[in-house]
């Protein structure tokens, strides 16, 4: 029990100096930042959970949690004309549920897409949709 508690305090320290990093980041660049940053904090969720950008901007997911999680965009929940995007690369939501593995993005690792089209897109962590783990970019 007491080493599960050690994780959490660690994942939790992990999270803070990466927030940090981004608060400068984003008062040094100002308006004119030309992406944005995601992390996975703890094991179910993203941070922020919606992002919002302006088209051509990148989002980069960072995983500062001690486990692995993918980022997969829901097929149905994306504007019409947007590719489809997903951790390893996938071209469809059913390729990327059928091979989860290749999609993992490890500890201290990222995985980034870039934005074209205007609208709003749907995205979760397979391993734990279940547990609600989804997240939101905004393009506008
Ligand atoms: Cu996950």
């Amino acid at each position: 029990m007491s080493l599960e508690f050690y994780d959490r305090r660690a994942v939790l320290r992990l999270s803070a100096v990466t927030l940090a990093t981004l608060i400068t980041a984003g008062c040094l660049n100002g308006q004119s930042s030309s992406s944005q940053t995601a992390t996975m904090p703890d094991s179910h969720t993203f941070e922020p959970q919606t992002v919002t950008i302006e088209p051509g901007e990148t989002v980069t997911w960072t995983n500062e949690s001690n486990i692995e999680h993918t980022v997969t965009a829901y097929e149905d929940e994306i504007p019409d004309e947007a590719a489809y995007f997903a951790s390893g690369g996938f071209e469809s939501e059913r390729a990327a549920r059928s091979r989860v593995k290749e999609g993992l993005i490890a500890p201290g690792e990222n995985y980034d897409h870039t934005f074209d089209h205007p609208g709003t897109y749907g995205y979760f962590c397979i391993p734990h949709e279940v547990s609600g783990m989804v997240g939101t970019v905004r393009v506008e």
